[in-house]
C-alpha cells in the first residue's frame, strides 16, 4: 500500500518537530506511561473504521524523544485509529529492547492464545474507549467478559472517557475486576470549580474503589487557559496526584493525536510535572514506581 493512501486530516497538527529541553530532571528510571506509535501507515495500515487519519509517528521517533526528555521507559497506548489491529503497537515493543510495554484493543472473539502472544509481547492491559467522537463503544457485558479473562495474565484495564458520561458509566466502572487506569483524569470540564460536582464524582469514584489509578495527563487537551503553563489544569491534577500518590500516572501523549488548537511542546509538558508533583517523593511515584508496579512489576525488588 503506497504512503498516498493515508492522507492526515487536513484540521490535525503533527507533533512538535523540536520540543524544548526540559528544566526539569526526571528521577532515574522515568516512564512516559501514556503515549502511542501511529504506522507507517505504508507498513501498518490504519484502520478502516478509524474516526481520524494521524500523521505517522513511528517508534523510531518515539524512543528518540524518550532519551531527549530524560524518560527510561515507555506505555504505548492502542489508538483507537490503529483500531482492534495492534501490530504497529506490538512491532515497537518488539524492538523496544524491553523499555515499552503496551495497552491494546481487542475484539470480543480473541482468544486465550491471542491474549498469550500479546503477553509474550509486552501488554500489560486492555483499553475500553467510551469517546464516541473516537469509536463504538462495545456493550458493558462484553467488556466485562474481556476485563474478567485478561485477569488471570495480571493484566488491567484502561478506560477512557469524558466527564459528563460519568453519571451513566460510575457503577459499571466500579464494577470492573483487577486493576483500572483512567486515562487524563476522566477529561473534566477544567472552567467548572475543581471542588465542584463534577469533580467531585470523579473523585469518589477513586475514594469508592482503591483499585482504579488515574493518568494526570493531558493539560494540553482540557486546558482553556492554554500553553506552556496549562495552569487551569493544574489544580485538577495537583489534587488528584495529592489525595491518591499511589495511584497516579503521567505521560507526554505524544504525538498528540487530534490537537486542533495548538502543538503541544513536549518539554514544557515535563516542566509541568514539578508543579503537580511538588515534592521528589511525589514525583518518584508518579514516574517510576507507580508505572513499574503495574507494567514491570518483575523489576521491583
Ligand atoms: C489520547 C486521546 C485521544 C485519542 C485517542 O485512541 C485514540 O484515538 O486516545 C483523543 O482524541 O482525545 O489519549 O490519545
Amino acid at each position: 500500500m503506497s504512503e498516498s493512501t493515508f492522507q492526515m486530516d487536513q484540521d490535525w497538527l503533527v507533533f512538535h518537530p523540536s520540543p524544548s529541553l526540559p528544566a526539569f530532571a526526571s528521577p532515574p528510571g522515568a516512564v512516559d506511561a501514556h503515549c502511542h506509535v501511529f504506522g507507517p501507515g505504508d507498513v501498518f495500515p490504519y484502520a478502516a473504521e478509524r474516526k481520524y487519519t494521524p500523521c505517522d509517528a513511528p517508534k523510531e521517533k518515539l524512543w528518540a524523544l524518550r532519551d531527549y526528555l530524560g524518560f527510561e521507559r515507555n506505555v504505548i497506548v492502542q489508538a483507537t485509529c490503529h483500531g482492534t489491529d495492534n501490530r504497529a503497537l506490538l512491532d515497537a515493543l518488539e524492538n523496544s529492547a524491553g523499555r515499552a510495554r503496551g495497552v491494546a484493543s481487542v475484539q470480543k472473539t480473541v482468544t486465550d492464545e491471542m491474549l498469550q502472544g500479546l503477553h509474550d509481547a509486552g501488554v500489560r492491559g486492555i483499553r475500553f474507549n467510551f469517546v464516541t467522537r473516537l469509536v463504538d463503544a462495545l456493550p458493558h457485558k462484553i467488556l466485562a467478559e474481556i476485563a474478567e479473562r485478561i485477569s488471570y495474565l495480571g493484566w488491567h484495564t484502561v478506560i477512557y472517557f469524558e466527564s459528563p458520561d460519568l453519571p451513566q458509566l460510575y457503577d459499571f466502572f466500579s464494577s470492573l475486576p483487577g486493576t483500572v487506569v483512567v486515562d487524563h483524569m476522566g477529561r473534566p470540564n477544567v472552567s467548572l470549580p475543581v471542588n465542584g460536582a463534577e469533580f467531585e464524582l470523579f473523585l469518589k469514584l477513586l475514594t469508592d474503589n482503591d483499585n482504579i489509578y488515574c493518568k494526570v495527563s493531558c493539560p494540553e487537551r482540557l486546558s482553556n487557559t492554554g500553553p506552556p503553563e496549562y495552569s487551569d489544569v493544574l489544580p485538577f491534577a495537583k489534587t488528584v496526584i495529592e489525595a491518591f500518590p499511589d495511584r497516579v500516572l503521567w505521560g507526554t501523549d505524544w504525538p498528540h493525536p487530534n490537537m486542533k488548537t495548538h502543538i503541544p511542546d513536549d518539554g514544557k509538558l515535563v516542566d509541568i510535572i514539578p508543579l503537580i508533583a511538588p515534592t521528589s517523593a511525589l514525583q518518584y511515584k508518579l514516574l517510576v514506581e507507580n508505572p513499574m508496579n503495574l507494567y514491570w512489576p518483575e523489576e521491583i525488588h
